[in-house]
């Protein structure tokens, strides 16, 4: 039986650009925050072993999680919201290729940058040079895709690699004014975004 997506995130999380993307394409959802209680975490994983958020309930009631493959998967299905390239195009290509890019490159400088702990075996006390790499490789990461920005990812073909860029761009771990200067096409690009009634509604909707 055909039921709404189900998206499962937290505010200020990667569930951001699923979510933007899902009212881009305007199909009915249901968004459900996970909390942060152990108990909570364990019933999710039960959805989600990964444990992590975004995740997305399909209308056959699949749980797919992977913040890019969700975003992948939902510009395949839903063509007519114009996501992504025709597949099997050079344009296509290049999706994939910015999609992967920026989960697994800027993503993970992410994860690195405000999860330093997990990456250290001392913890918290082996944090900070940590951090400090990972948040130098993030821009550096960052550096690397504006210089493809003319305005969109893929040129000037709006995408989910946008929505994608557009939230992992502003978990910069800095002054949003440092980051404007050092990376003046990903401000523009952040411009063109906010006013898309997608990106709006989500930003008011994790402000909450
Ligand atoms: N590779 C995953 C990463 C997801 C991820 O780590 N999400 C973070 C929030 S942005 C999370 O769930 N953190 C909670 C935790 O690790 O406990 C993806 O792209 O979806």
């Amino acid at each position: 039986m055909s039921q709404d997506y189900k998206l499962y995130g937290r505010p200020g999380s990667g569930s951001f650009a699923v979510q933007a993307a899902l009212e881009e394409i305007g199909v009915p959802y249901q968004r459900v925050w996970i909390g942060r209680e152990p108990a909570e975490v364990a019933r999710y994983r039960t959805l989600n072993p990964a444990g992590r958020v975004p995740a997305l309930g399909l209308p056959d009631g699949t749980v797919m999680f992977e913040s890019a493959a969700i975003l992948i998967h939902l510009a395949l299905a839903h063509p007519d919201a114009k996501l992504g390239p025709r597949p099997g195009t050079r344009q296509h290509a290049q999706f994939l290729q910015w999609m992967v890019f920026l989960s697994a490159n800027v993503y993970e400088a992410a994860l690195r940058t405000y999860y330093a702990d997990r990456y250290s075996t001392l913890g918290a006390a082996g944090a900070e040079p940590i951090r400090q790499r990972a948040a130098a490789e993030f821009g550096e990461h960052l550096d690397l895709i504006e210089r493809q920005l003319d305005p969109y990812v893929l040129g000037d073909e709006f995408s989910a690699a946008d929505l994608y860029l557009n939230m992992l761009g502003s978990w910069y771990p800095g002054e949003r004014a440092d980051r404007d200067a050092r990376l003046p096409r990903l401000a523009a690009l952040d411009q063109l975004l906010t006013a898309r009634p997608s990106i709006s509604k989500v930003t008011a909707d994790h402000a909450e």
